[in-house]
């Protein structure tokens, strides 16, 4: 899964031609590169972020999924936790709805049914604003497992299929190293529960923790997460460096296939 960031940050007003130009190209590259899924954003979860209007949010996304539609028939994920934009991405031609908040917004749970799309259901603890403020939990593997289970049950009586449903521990969301590494570490407790399991570690914070590389500078740091991952039964990865994914995967599957 390539990452289409469309946060002020890298897109100043989302909807403007040269921005949803430059998108559609960066998504197309993705996609050269091998990647199944482009995942796009409109709103900023980083620690800190502040949050955006429904109106903002989908003048931000709905341009650029219309406009990668139009010249590709590869799966569009759109990454919001808001029913509105579920509702105009789907319209617009995702394929699949990335929840960092698991459908806990307002009518979230209810709209994605509707929309009949798979779904991929994250853990975070708090909010974007103040998660990374001193975390806690009683048992880490065992409070986001139970809490993935818990919406994994909402969305089953919700009406949503278990064959639709992707788990994601939530990398950095609430979290801290120690947290983080504990996740990964015993990640294989998740791959148990039956239901695919997504990894969103790509140019992280943890990652430059324990190297002290820049943002930029974190694609080795991130292909050792992903073997792991891997090697612990993930399959979906939700990454910014596909090129350099892909190879590390095909590595990593050649060896898993060797006798
Ligand atoms: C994740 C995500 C993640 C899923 C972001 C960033 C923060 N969606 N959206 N999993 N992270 N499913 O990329 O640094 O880990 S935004």
């Amino acid at each position: 899964m390539g990452i289409l960031n469309l946060t002020p940050d890298s897109f100043s007003d989302g909807g403007h031609y040269l921005e949803v130009n430059a998108a559609v190209k960066r998504a197309l590259q993705m996609l050269n590169e091998g990647a199944a899924i482009i995942d796009i954003g409109g709103e900023s979860t980083r620690p800190g972020a502040q949050s955006l209007s429904e109106n903002d949010e989908i003048e931000r996304v709905v341009p650029v999924i219309r406009a990668l539609r139009e010249v590709s028939d590869a799966p569009i994920s759109i990454d919001t936790s808001k029913a509105a934009v579920m509702k105009a991405a789907v319209a617009a031609g995702a394929n699949l709805i990335n929840d960092v908040r698991a459908l806990q917004e307002n009518q979230a749970l209810e709209t994605a049914a509707n929309l009949k799309v798979p779904v991929c259901l994250m853990h975070m603890q708090g909010a974007p604003r103040s998660m990374q403020h001193d975390p806690q939990y009683h048992d880490v593997v065992k409070d986001v497992k139970n809490f993935l289970q818990q919406r994994v049950a909402s969305c089953v009586d919700a009406g949503i299929s278990r064959e639709q449903i992707i788990i994601d521990p939530g990398f950095g969301f609430g979290k801290t190293l120690a947290h983080n590494l504990s996740l990964l570490k015993h990640l294989s407790e998740f791959t148990e529960i039956g239901l695919p399991v997504l990894v969103g570690i790509s140019r992280k914070s943890m990652l430059g923790q324990i190297t002290g590389a820049e943002v930029d500078q974190r694609v080795a740091a991130g292909l050792a997460t992903t073997v792991l991952a891997y090697q612990a039964g993930a399959r979906f990865f939700r990454v910014h460096d596909v090129k350099a994914t892909l190879d590390a995967l095909k590595v990593t599957e050649a060896v898993d296939r060797a006798k």
